[in-house]
């Protein structure tokens, strides 16, 4: 049997009347939909001359066919890319150049921007999908049969590349497996218990692993159905709550959703599970939420690079704070960030994971794909973390210079490169500072030489249109120096300390 994961999907739905996705506006892509349309899609791919391996990227906004499009990818065995909705055309640039993709597909409001670009980059064809199942791609999968077979595939064939930001410089497309992405999905729902009586409220993107992987794969391998909403607008999720049965967000929706005064114990009486991921979910709003709706928020770990590796309990405990134990498969260690040798029970350092959920290194980087493997296979997390004597899994901190902000990644190395290169500034350092909303407000602190003539306004004003607008700072200061230690390294520790209240006071 083919390893395809598109083949392994259909394998397992029995009803295709069965609801996958019922979207806000009240349309309803039945699974028998679902699987005409992913073979319009991929018959469409396949015309356009995509062979099995091709990138096929793709920035649109959230849609149903947007995540039917994934499908028609994957069943045509090329391997799917998508781009955050928030990317300027600058990064755009890079992750074309970089993937060579042989079909861009992106937002009909955007088009003629792109298109050149594309072109210029080697781009076969560029088409268009909007919202409404518009766009040119829709026009050329209506008259394509839907009759499609999905092309076999081995375990370790792409399915997909996601991009992540680099600590220390380009960012790294992290390549995906068929298998990589079954397994944990299939993990996933016999761990949290998925049936087809589901129903998620779906309101994540889905260009990055939480909505797309996580949430999507796991209602696809149930055979369970998704509300599926275009972004988090806590009225419209208050409205469809009543009919979920569970609901998977970053914690600033939790943040928000608690902000709303419909929030009851009666409004969610249906939902069996709410999970928490992608940042770390603080015990304050852990304990509200139980306060407020009765239920424990089941927090999980995970990765780009390596899907889910740890999740809470679905029955026993659920310890706010701590990530859980390791999933079935996932082997998980604590090393010491220098040596790499195993730590005792209890003691902090690296977090190294291996299993089949792991990826199948970075996209063209065979150097820094080596660096982040052990020799026994293990990959180096980055994150820092203990295993306390209970097992669960304790995130501590990060070994890598990053900050997540509402749950997106941004890599300070970016954001002080563009700020580095405007007139005047001498250096300057990005931190993340604790943020009531976002988790972490990235905030940058910047040293202007004597002929600097720029204030806040002005750093922001040349930094939109260069990165997507999450990435900018939400705050900007000058100073006269930044802190260093006798090694010369700028001490960041400091900078989060000083200004650790300016998002709260
Ligand atoms: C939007 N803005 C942000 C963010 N999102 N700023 C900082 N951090 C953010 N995350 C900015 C916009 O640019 C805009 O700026 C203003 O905030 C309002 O924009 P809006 O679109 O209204 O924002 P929102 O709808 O309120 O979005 C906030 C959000 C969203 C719901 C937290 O960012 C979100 O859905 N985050 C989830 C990300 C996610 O799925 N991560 C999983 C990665 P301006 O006003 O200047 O225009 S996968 C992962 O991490 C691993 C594998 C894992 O474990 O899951
Ligand atoms: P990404 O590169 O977007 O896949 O982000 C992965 C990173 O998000 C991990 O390396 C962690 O630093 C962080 N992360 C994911 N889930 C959690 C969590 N539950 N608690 C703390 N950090 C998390």
């Amino acid at each position: 049997m083919s390893d395809n994961l598109y083949s392994l999907i259909r394998a397992r739905i029995t009803d295709p009347a069965k609801t996958f996705i019922e979207t806000g506006d009240g349309r309803r892509f039945s699974y028998g939909d679902t699987f005409e349309l992913a073979g319009r899609f991929a018959n469409t791919l396949v015309a356009l001359g995509v062979q099995p391996g091709d990138r096929v990227a793709v920035q649109v906004d959230k849609s149903a066919e947007a995540l039917i499009l994934y499908l028609g990818v994957v069943a045509a065995g090329a391997v799917y890319l998508p781009l955050n909705i928030g990317y300027t055309l600058t990064e755009l640039e890079y992750f074309i150049g970089d993937a060579e993709p042989r079909v861009v597909v992106c937002r009909p409001s955007v088009a003629t921007e792109l298109a050149p670009l594309a072109k210029r980059l080697g781009v076969a064809h560029c088409e268009t999908l909007g919202v409404q199942g518009d766009g040119s791609l829709m026009d050329k999968a209506k008259s394509a049969p839907t009759a499609f077979t999905p092309v076999p595939r081995g375990p370790n064939d792409l399915a997909a590349i996601l991009y992540t930001s680099g600590t220390t410089g380009r960012s790294k497309g992290a390549m995906l497996s068929h298998r990589n992405l079954y397994s944990n999905a299939a993990t996933l729902v016999d761990y949290w218990r998925f049936t087809a009586n589901d129903v998620l409220l779906h309101a994540l993107p889905i260009f990055h692993t939480h909505g797309l992987f996580v949430a999507s794969n796991v209602i696809l391998l149930a055979g369970a159905s998704m509300i599926f909403l275009p972004k988090l607008d806590p009225d419209e999720m208050i409205r469809h709550l009543p009919r979920a049965t569970s609901m998977m967000g970053v914690p600033t929706f939790y943040v928000r959703l608690l902000q709303h005064p419909a929030l009851t114990k009666d409004l969610v009486k249906h939902v069996r599970l709410f999970v928490s991921g992608s940042a770390p979910l603080l015990a304050d709003t852990h304990k509200e939420w139980e306060a407020r709706t009765g239920h424990r928020i089941l927090e999980r770990y995970g990765m780009t690079e390596t899907n889910m590796n740890t999740s809470n309990p679905y029955d026993g405990d659920r310890v706010a704070g701590t990530v859980g134990f390791p999933l079935p498969d996932v082997e998980l260690r604590i090393t010491d960030p220098e040596t790499g040798k195993p730590l005792v029970q209890g003691e902090i350092g690296m977090i190294e994971v291996k299993g089949p959920n792991v990826f199948q290194g970075y996209w063209r980087m065979p150097e820094k794909t080596a660096a982040e493997f052990r020799a026994d296979g293990f990959f180096i997390t980055g994150d820092l973390g203990k295993i306390d004597e209970r097992g669960y899994v304790h995130i501590v901190g990060r070994g890598k210079d990053l900050v997540i902000s509402g749950g997106y990644n941004v890599y300070p190395k970016e954001v002080e490169t563009e700020i580095d290169g405007l007139p005047g500034v001498i250096e300057s350092a990005v931190i993340g500072v604790n943020h009531p909303d976002f988790g972490e407000g990235v905030t940058a602190v910047v040293v202007g030489g004597k002929d600097c003539k720029l204030d806040e306004a002005a750093v922001l004003k040349a930094l939109d249109g260069r990165l997507a607008k999450f990435k900018l700072p939400k705050r900007v200061f000058f100073v006269d120096d930044l802190p260093r230690n006798t090694m010369g390294k700028v001490q960041k520790n400091l900078l989060r300390e000083q200004y650790k209240d300016i998002y709260t006071r």
